[in-house]
C-alpha cells in the first residue's frame, strides 16, 4: 500500500486529492492545523474513528511554520508521496501578511524539502509542490508555459516564485523527485467563499432566493482560466507518475472575464443580467427572468464594484497553455467552464435553501460578504 502524506488536507484540493487517493488505494496522512473551531468540514465525510484498526485516513496537527513538526511526521510516516498543497492562499489577503506568507508558502516548502533530505528519504519520497499560475502575473506572453518568464506581482506570487525555484534547486542539488504543478484556476462547489467564482455562485444563489440584496466585487475586468479542481487534482497525482520529475502547467486554454462568469452564474439560474456604466460605476441590473419560482423584479440592481476589492498591483490576464501534461502524460480536462458553473450553482442554491429553511422557521443565519 502506497502512503501519500498531504499538507493544506482540510482545504479545497486537499479534499478533493483524498478522495482520488483512497480510491487508488493509498493510505493518506493529513496535516490539519490546530483552530479553535473544527476546520475539518470539507475532509469529514473521509474521517475514520482513530480507535478502529488499519485506517486509511489518518490525521495529524501539524504548522507549515514548524520544522520540528514536519520533521518528526514526515519520519514517522515515511511517506512514498509528499503532496504539498498548505498555503496562505489568497492573493488579496497576502498584501496584508506578507510575513507570514513568506514564512508558509515559501519557507514552508523547504522545511518539507530539507526534512526529506535531512531524514535521507530523498530516494523513497516524490514531492509534488502546489506552484501557481500567480507566478506569470504582469503578462510576458500568452498563452503561458513552462517556458514563459516570471513576474509575480503580489507578496503570495512571490512566496509561491522561491518554493518554486527551491523545489527545482532540490531536484537538481540533492537528485530528489520533486515536481511544480504550475496549476492555473480551479475552482469546485467547496471553493473557499472568498475567492471570486464562489463569492459569485453563493450571492447568485442566495439574491435569487431573496436572501441578499446585492453583490459587490473589484476588478470586473481580470481574465482568468478557470478549471475544475477535480480534473486537477488528478493532474497531481499524474505528475508524481511520471518517470523523471518535472515542472507541469495544468490548464484548460480558456480565459474568461470575471464579469462573464457573473453573467453566466445568474443564467444558470435562469436571470439575465445588463451591465451598464464603467469603471467604479458599473453595476448590474436583472433584464429579465424566466424562473418562475424566484420571485426578482426586473431592474432590480444586483451588483456594485466596490473598490476595496482591487489589488495594489492586478494580475490582468491569465490563459495557460498545458500542451506539454497533454502530449506528454496525455491529461485533459473533462470540465468545461459551463459544467463548472452549473456544478457551483446548484450546489449553491441547495445550500442556501437550508439556509433560508431555516431563516423561514426563525434561526438566525449569518452572511458574510468577504
Ligand atoms: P485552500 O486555501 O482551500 O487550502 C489551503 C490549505 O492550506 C488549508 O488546508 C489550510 O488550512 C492550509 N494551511 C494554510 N496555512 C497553513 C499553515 N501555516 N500550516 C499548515 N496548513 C496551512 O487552497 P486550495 O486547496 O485552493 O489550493 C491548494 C494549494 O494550491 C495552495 O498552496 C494554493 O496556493 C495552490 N494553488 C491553488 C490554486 C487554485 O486555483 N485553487 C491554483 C494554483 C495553486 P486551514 O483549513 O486550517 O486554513
Ligand atoms: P486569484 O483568485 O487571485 O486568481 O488566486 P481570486 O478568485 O481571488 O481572484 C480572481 C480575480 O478576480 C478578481 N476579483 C475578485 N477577487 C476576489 N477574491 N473577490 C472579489 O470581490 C473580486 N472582484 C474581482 C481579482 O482581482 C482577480 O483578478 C487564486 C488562488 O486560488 C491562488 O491561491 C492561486 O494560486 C491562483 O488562483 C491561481
Amino acid at each position: 500500500m502506497k502512503i501519500a502524506l498531504i499538507t493544506g488536507i482540510t482545504g479545497q484540493d486537499g479534499a478533493y486529492l483524498s478522495e482520488f487517493l483512497l480510491k487508488k488505494g493509498y493510505q493518506v496522512h493529513g496535516i490539519k492545523r490546530r483552530a479553535s473551531l473544527f476546520n475539518t468540514d470539507r475532509i469529514d465525510h473521509l474521517y475514520q474513528d482513530p480507535h478502529v484498526e488499519h485506517r486509511n485516513f489518518i490525521l495529524h496537527y501539524g504548522d507549515m511554520t514548524d520544522s520540528t513538526n514536519l520533521i518528526r511526521l514526515i519520519q514517522e510516516i515515511q511517506p512514498d508521496e509528499i503532496y504539498n498543497l498548505a498555503a496562505m492562499s489568497h492573493v488579496q489577503v497576502s498584501f496584508e501578511v506578507p510575513e507570514y506568507t513568506g514564512n508558509a508558502d515559501g519557507l514552508g516548502t523547504l522545511r518539507i524539502l530539507d526534512a526529506v533530505r535531512l531524514l535521507g528519504l530523498e530516494k523513497k519520497t516524490r514531492i509534488y509542490q502546489a506552484s501557481t499560475s500567480e507566478l506569470y502575473g504582469k503578462v510576458q506572453e500568452v498563452p503561458q508555459s513552462e517556458t514563459t518568464p516570471f513576474y509575480p506581482r503580489s507578496p503570495y506570487a512571490v512566496a509561491k516564485m522561491y518554493a518554486f525555484w527551491i523545489t527545482v534547486n532540490y531536484r537538481e542539488a540533492y537528485n530528489m523527485y520533486a515536481c511544480n504543478g504550475i496549476l492555473f484556476n480551479h475552482e469546485s462547489p467547496i471553493r473557499g467563499e472568498t475567492f471570486v467564482t464562489r463569492k459569485i455562485t453563493r450571492a447568485a444563489a442566495r439574491i435569487a432566493l431573496g436572501l441578499q440584496n446585492k453583490l459587490y466585487l473589484g476588478n470586473l475586468d481580470a481574465q482568468r482560466d478557470w478549471g475544475h479542481a477535480k480534473d486537477y487534482v488528478r493532474m497531481m497525482w499524474m505528475i508524481l507518475q511520471a518517470e523523471e520529475p518535472e515542472d507541469w502547467v495544468i490548464a484548460t486554454g480558456v480565459t474568461t472575464p470575471v464579469r462573464e462568469f457573473v453573467r453566466m452564474a445568474f443564467d444558470e439560474l435562469g436571470i439575465t443580467l445588463e451591465f451598464k456604466g464603467q469603471g467604479i460605476e458599473e453595476k448590474a441590473y436583472v433584464k429579465s427572468c424566466s424562473n418562475k419560482e424566484l420571485k426578482i423584479e426586473t431592474g432590480k440592481e444586483v451588483l456594485n464594484v466596490d473598490p476595496k476589492y482591487f489589488r495594489p498591483t492586478e494580475v490582468e490576464l491569465l490563459i495557460g497553455d498545458a500542451t506539454k501534461a497533454n502530449t506528454k502524460l496525455g491529461w485533459t480536462p473533462e470540465y468545461e467552464l459551463k459544467d463548472l458553473v452549473k456544478d457551483m450553482v446548484n450546489s449553491d442554491l441547495k445550500l442556501m435553501q437550508k439556509d433560508q429553511y431555516l431563516k423561514n422557521g426563525g434561526y438566525t443565519t449569518y452572511n458574510y460578504f468577504e
